[in-house]
């Protein structure tokens, strides 16, 4: 069997905390990243939305030892160190992903002895493929390792997003932490986010999903994300009705009266929905030109509705369409991040030459 990046990484992380401790890991564990093919920003409106993991990820090597209520946690990427008190607040930095993840995890015990923990990823920060997610869901699941605890795949999504919101104080939903802790390699996974029902769909047979990093880092936790999240709450309070995806295509009428930019706000997250069920029903049958088009319009919802784009992105999307693509949109929570767009597969590499010609800035992150 071909080694995965799974093996490669648990390998590199265990190797590397071994270096740097001077004693092996107790526990390895490993989470992957996701790219999100329609659905985007209905999460935190109870909506539906369609990720699927991928091949990059981020492992995590830890073991006990150092002393009691405190984490001594290093990167390999990063190539920082860091020790935190478990009763710290967020302090901003990347290890407060990992701290919170040990603070929130069910068993983790500090009592006796601190953890000392390494982290190596291959997922870019900043790309809008939840390296934040990946590192949480791969310290729960460590957790569960070092602490003799079993936490199901559902239950660590739901701890991740507490993290999110509790600690690091991101209001996102729950799309990146439930499909990096549920989704397999190799599906789409829809997801209504409300009710948490889930199951795998198929992706179209022939064709390839391009995921393409701008080059325009975003980093969610300014402000764009939080106002999207308030217009939202405004929006459905305006309305009368407790999230936006308790409404429907029907209800565009009453939509259309808000206030700008609420009427905008909302008609994204209605027609978004709409897109999401349109497009996995359509992955179900094979019908991968009308899932094409629904990438399309979810990137000029966005774009438009929405105002999570850049002029950069907007360009890479019309550049991956004018060069073979059939469909292209942007992908995670926007303003910077990358772009996945749908080709053939016979018309992968001349895609590829021409974003790479055409767009010096723009990175090539994976294939699936
Ligand atoms: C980010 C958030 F973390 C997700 O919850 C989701 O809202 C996404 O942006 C936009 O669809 O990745």
């Amino acid at each position: 069997m071909d080694e995965t990046n799974e093996d490669v990484l648990r390998a590199r992380v265990a190797a590397a905390y071994e270096a740097h401790f001077g004693m092996p890991p107790e526990a390895v564990a490993y989470a992957p990243g996701r790219v999100n093919l329609l659905g985007e920003h209905t999460d935190y409106n109870g909506g539906v939305v369609l990720p699927m993991p991928l091949r990059l990820g981020t492992a995590i090597a830890a073991g006990r030892g150092g002393p009691a209520h405190t984490l001594r946690v290093a990167s390999d990427s990063f190539n920082t160190e860091d020790t935190r008190s478990l009763s710290d607040p967020a302090s901003g930095a990347w290890s407060d992903y990992v701290l919170g993840s040990f603070a929130n995890a069910p068993g983790a015990d500090f009592t006796d002895s601190g953890v000392t923990a390494m982290i190596a990823s291959n997922l870019p920060v900043g790309a809008g493929l939840s390296s934040s997610a990946a590192i949480e869901v791969a310290t729960l699941r460590l957790a569960d390792v070092l602490f003799g605890t079993q936490t199901d795949a559902v239950a660590v999504a739901r701890l991740a997003r507490e993290v999110e919101n509790q600690f690091v104080g991101m209001p996102c939903g729950i799309m990146d932490q439930f499909a990096v802790s549920v989704g397999t390699i190799g599906h789409a996974l829809y997801l209504d986010t409300r009710r948490l029902e889930h199951r795998p769909a198929p992706l179209p047979k022939g064709h390839t999903f391009l995921v393409v990093h701008s080059g325009v880092a975003h980093k969610l936790t300014d402000d764009g994300y939080a106002t999207r999240v308030a217009e939202c709450t405004a929006a459905s309070g305006a309305l009368g009705v407790g999230m936006l995806s308790d409404l429907g295509l029907e209800d565009m009428g009453r939509i259309e009266a808000l206030e700008p930019p609420l009427d905008r706000r909302a008609r994204h997250i209605v027609t978004e929905n709409d897109r999401v069920r349109r497009g996995v029903e359509a992955l179900s049958q094979g019908d991968v030109a009308t899932f094409a088009r629904l990438m399309i319009a979810s990137h000029r919802s966005q774009s438009e509705d929405y105002a999570v784009s850049l002029p950069q992105i907007d360009a890479l999307v019309e550049g991956a369409l004018n060069a073979g693509a059939i469909g292209a949109r942007l992908t995670g929570g926007g303003f910077g991040g990358s772009i996945v767009a749908l080709v053939a597969r016979d018309q992968l590499e001349t895609l590829q030459d021409s974003l790479t010609t055409n767009f010096p800035t723009a990175r090539i992150l994976a294939a699936i």
